[in-house]
């Protein structure tokens, strides 16, 4: 069984991520999400509308998604490549380079976003109406 993991907030959840969590488990047969908590949020300068607990409701009910985990730190990803025997690390090609040091472990892929969606975006464009 091949093994993807992918990292995000993924909040406000719209085309962008179901597209890059369709195009991620293409790559295999089990799809790990880990979602950044509330509290690694703030680390990451992000407040999501929705708290955690509701973004892995609707995170697994999506039928790519086979699983999620938390994200709680920049640094747990090669504990979670090596604990959870993962075979292939994906992300958005926003994030190109920033995890190579995950080649020692697993796969690292960067899929291209789609453009035109964003969470910042669909805030923004609430906020005129
Ligand atoms: N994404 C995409 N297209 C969009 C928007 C997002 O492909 N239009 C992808 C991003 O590239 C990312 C995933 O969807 O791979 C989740 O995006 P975010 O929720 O914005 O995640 P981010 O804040 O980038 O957190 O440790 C990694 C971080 O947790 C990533």
């Amino acid at each position: 069984m091949k093994k993807i993991i992918t990292y995000g907030t993924f909040d406000l959840l719209h085309v962008g991520h179901i597209n890059i969590l369709r195009r991620a488990k293409e790559l295999g047969d089990y799809l790990i999400v880990a979602i950044s908590t509330d509290e690694f949020n703030d680390l990451k300068g992000k407040q999501a509308y929705y708290c955690y607990e509701d973004r892995k409701v609707i995170l697994e009910a999506i039928e790519y998604v086979d699983e999620v985990i938390p994200e709680n730190q920049w640094e747990q990803k090669i504990d979670d490549v090596v604990t959870h025997n993962v075979d292939t690390f994906v992300m958005g090609h926003d994030w190109e380079g920033e995890f190579d040091f995950l080649k020692d472990h697993c796969e690292v892929v960067y899929l291209p976003r789609t453009e035109g969606i964003s969470t910042t975006k669909i805030k923004e464009d609430l906020n005129q109406i």
